[in-house]
């Protein structure tokens, strides 16, 4: 039997005081969540929602805004235990569109002296900067309009770029940026991204950003997969709820956040988030166990024909081998305050990769691998190589992950990567194969650190991995593995 906890929101919100950019299944499954159980709590507040997309997921504004923004979320410890919970503290949705439409009524949002926090999951690649060292691409098509048309842009950073430009010249106070995107040392990378746009445009406004925004890091952790038309109908099946708008989720939550917010913030701490003076020791413990083990999972999986999270975690040849990489290759990298048990984190890692109530694709997590793999795998794989360590587990996910990439469909097509360096992987599998293919990849400089493309150790345990994964198949690489571990 199914025990559905319900949770209502019948509170109030007094004024909206905060303003999100990407309105996709995670921010609603957990900055909102955190938010809500802040209003219930309180009986009304002053940190009330408008969260906008900028280009993608228009149907989710229309549907949210039939339901004045209400919505649920669905939130599954097992199969046995689920609690549904209504999200009332949403009170504006936007879509900015190609054309702009609502662009203007967002920056007035932004630019009022309510909003005193500007949040962000808009994905690595939203920020338009260069993975691997955390420069702004100024090359980028979208961040040249943005430069030529500070007024009306389209990237998130031009946005809060002018939005902040519009509080300066009204003499309002800046907000703070929160960026709550997997990215290393988000805070400082978005302050990056924006300052860099305003130095492109006007000296002065740069220095000001310098001086007057805060940017606080935080890390953010939940599992949220992306709903689809089977995850609606079992909502409806089994929990009565028939919203076009509702997610579902694992009940793990976590929010580390720097406590830097110089016009206040929500009392967030009492709905357990953690506030700290400096979150990169757990924003690069998530990177690189959670979040590299489902890199893993995802190219490896998919290569044993797996298709969702708790699948893979199942395989009894996979999952050793995701247990080694936590173990051997992310662990060892990582330098946690004291009472951070690394060993417990692991074993809750895999109990919620095999939650099975999630159905969470792989090819979800696969997709802007080229955005993701610097910081899940590139940059521990860099330290492990300098201590002397080796790196068998990342050497396969990076094979695997080129063989993802430039495999055709079985029917000979060319698959279409959903990354943003899709064609230049087109057009490397058309010009090379075997070796040269994988050299040709590890030169990408977008992708892979200047010192680990030097490395002949790690180019050749790279190589050694793509050969095998071709001659003896995935099965047979993993079990060699476990016979020599
Ligand atoms: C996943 C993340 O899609 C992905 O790349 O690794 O979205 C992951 O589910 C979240 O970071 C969990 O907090």
């Amino acid at each position: 039997m199914r025990v559905v906890k319900r949770v209502h929101s019948t509170s109030p919100v007094r004024e909206i005081g905060i303003v999100h950019l990407g309105l996709g299944a995670f921010h609603r499954a957990h900055q909102a969540v955190y938010l809500q159980r802040h209003l219930n709590r309180h009986g009304t507040s002053e940190w009330g929602l408008c969260s906008a997309n900028l280009r993608s997921n228009r149907a989710v504004v229309d549907q949210l805004r039939e339901q004045d923004g209400r919505y649920h979320v669905a939130e599954y410890r097992d199969r046995e235990q689920v609690t549904l919970r209504e999200i009332g503290v949403l009170r504006q949705a936007l879509y900015v569109g190609e054309g702009g439409q609502e662009l203007e009524a967002l920056l007035q949002r932004m630019a009022a002296p309510s909003t005193r926090i500007v949040t962000l999951t808009v994905t690595e690649k939203g920020y338009c900067l260069n993975a691997v060292t955390g420069q702004l691409r100024i090359e980028d098509p979208v961040i040249a309009h943005d430069i030529a048309h500070p007024h009306s842009p389209r990237t998130a950073p031009g946005i809060v770029l002018e939005a902040l430009r519009r509080r300066r010249a009204s003499g309002i106070a800046a907000f703070t940026v929160l960026c709550c995107d997997n990215m290393p040392d988000n805070g400082q990378r978005t302050r990056q991204a924006v300052a860099a746009l305003a130095a492109m445009q006007d000296e002065e406004l740069a220095q000001w950003v310098n001086d007057h925004v805060a940017f606080p890091g935080c890390m953010v952790d939940r599992i949220v997969p992306a709903m689809d038309d089977e995850s609606f109908t079992r909502l409806e099946q089994e929990l009565d709820c028939n919203d076009r708008a509702a997610v579902v989720c694992e009940s793990f939550s976590q929010w580390v956040i720097e406590d830097h917010f110089p016009l206040g913030r929500p009392d967030w701490e009492v709905e357990g988030v953690q506030m700290v003076d400096d979150v990169r020791p757990f924003e690069t413990m998530k990177l690189r166990m959670l979040n590299g083990s489902h890199s893993l999972l995802a190219y490896v999986g998919m290569l044993l024909g797996h298709e969702s999270v708790s699948d893979a975690i199942n395989d009894a040849d996979l999952a050793p081998f995701v247990e080694r990489y936590m173990t051997e290759e992310a662990a060892p990298t990582l330098q946690m305050p004291a009472g951070i048990d690394l060993v417990a984190y692991a074993e809750d890692l895999k109990a919620r990769f095999a939650n099975d109530n999630l159905q969470h694709r792989l090819r979800q997590i696969a997709m802007d691998g080229s955005q993701k793999l610097p910081q899940r795998w590139l940059l521990g794989a860099q330290q492990l190589l300098d201590q002397g360590r080796g790196i068998d587990c990342t050497a396969l996910g990076i094979a695997a992950w080129i063989y993802d990439c430039t495999q055709p469909r079985p029917d000979g097509s060319t698959r279409v990567i959903d990354d943003p360096l899709s064609p230049t992987f087109t057009d490397l599998a058309q010009r090379f194969e075997g070796a040269s293919l994988v050299d040709a990849f590890l030169d990408l400089e977008e992708v892979f650190p200047g010192a680990l493309r030097e490395r002949a150790d790690f180019r050749a345990s790279v190589q050694r991995c793509y050969r095998a994964l071709i001659d003896e198949g995935v099965r047979s690489v993993l079990r060699t593995f476990a016979a020599h571990n």
